[in-house]
């Protein structure tokens, strides 16, 4: 395979043994300047662009890691969509549209920055939907109650930036860029979620006990979402060696636990972790032990709501057939038009 931009191999067929015996002494001096440039680029912190040349793996990586940060948005929005209907006020309603709204707006971003890589929509979208891509553990959990808009908010859209803000640093200029408005929006999404808490927690008893309820269930599962430990995090060496990932799994999950114990502190609310102290010697909150079974079985497509999640996805891409036909169709009639007055 050859890239758009440089007559190169890619550096993953060039490091097979076959491919590299029937590589010309010209081709792999090409090929190694190449490989000298883009590591060039990563170590001194520069940005790779879709037309530069890259190993085969780094693009792999991306489109793997793009493509599940995209299908977490649009399977996102499909929890906190189950309530738009049931807002409890017109207030609460429009902004929840706007945030799902978000969320698509967000898959799109990342969609399109994963397709800079030369992997199609189609592609991307027909591995969500027999099951072969993974999107995030967090959206195989029911919101029971309007408590849980909130805390995804507060909690899941809060872990989500703590993840996403060092992915604006990332290395591949197209996933950076789209990162810094997603973060944007993710911090209004997170401040309204606690500020809808907030209103809760100043209500009467059943309210309280209904954001406490929400809370209770949605803690271990944010902490999860940070992805496995750091010694069983498989991609996260590389990742890093490539700048795509900035920060670790455990590091980023730390620095969760701190930013939150004091806002907790603030609604009222109590962490359902017996084990939680603040470790004055390491200056930070220690934490108890996250159930990483479950975490991997609702990974594995074993949780709560993966099975409906996915069918829901499957229902929408197919109802939405007609849009994209129709679409399909006006384009082609733009394109006979013009031609036509060309001609
Ligand atoms: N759920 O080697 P590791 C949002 C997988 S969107 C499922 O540490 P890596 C929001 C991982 O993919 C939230 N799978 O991986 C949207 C890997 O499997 P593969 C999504 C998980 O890539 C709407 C394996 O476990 N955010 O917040 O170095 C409304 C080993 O893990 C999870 C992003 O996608 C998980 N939680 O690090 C509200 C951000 N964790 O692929 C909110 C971009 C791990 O080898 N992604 N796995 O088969 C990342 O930053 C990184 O990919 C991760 C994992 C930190 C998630």
């Amino acid at each position: 395979m050859y890239t758009q931009s440089f007559n190169v191999p890619d550096g993953q067929a060039a490091d097979t043994r076959e491919f590299k015996s029937v590589l010309s002494a010209h081709d792999q001096e090409v090929l190694n300047a190449a490989q000298s440039r883009f590591d060039a680029v990563i170590d001194a912190d520069g940005k790779i662009e879709p037309k530069d040349w890259m190993p085969e793996a780094y693009r792999k990586t991306l489109v793997r890691q793009i493509s599940q940060h995209a299908h977490s948005e649009i399977v996102g929005m499909l929890p906190e969509g189950n309530w738009i209907s049931r807002a409890p006020s017109l207030k609460r309603k429009a902004i929840l549209i706007a945030k799902v709204q978000d969320e698509g707006g967000h898959g799109l971003y990342l969609y399109s920055a994963a397709e800079t890589l030369g992997t199609s929509r189609d592609q991307l979208l027909d591995a969500l939907h027999t099951g072969r891509a993974k999107y995030s553990s967090i959206f195989n959990y029911p919101t029971l109650t309007w408590a849980d808009v909130g805390v995804i908010g507060w909690l899941v859209d809060g872990a989500a930036i703590m993840n996403q803000i060092p992915l604006c640093r990332c290395s591949y200029g197209p996933y950076a860029r789209a990162m810094v408005r997603i973060c944007k929006e993710e911090s209004f999404h997170q401040r309204q979620g606690f500020e809808s808490l907030m209103v809760m927690m100043q209500g009467n008893a059943e309210q309280q006990s209904m954001v406490q309820d929400a809370v209770n269930r949605w803690w271990w599962k944010c902490l999860a979402m940070f992805g496995p430990p750091d010694a069983d995090s498989t991609n996260s060496t590389q990742g890093m060696r490539w700048g795509i990932k900035r920060v670790s799994n455990d590091d980023l999950r730390q620095k969760f636990v701190d930013a939150t114990v004091p806002q907790a502190k603030v609604l009222g609310v109590t962490l359902p972790d017996p084990d939680l102290i603040w470790n004055e010697a390491r200056g930070h909150h220690d934490y108890g032990q996250i159930d990483w079974d479950e975490f991997w079985a609702t990974v594995n497509g074993n949780g709560p709501c993966n099975k409906e999640r996915l069918a829901t996805r499957v229902k929408a891409h197919e109802d939405g057939q007609w849009v994209r036909d129709a679409a399909m169709a006006y384009a082609r009639k733009q394109q006979s038009r013009q031609q036509a007055e060309a001609a």
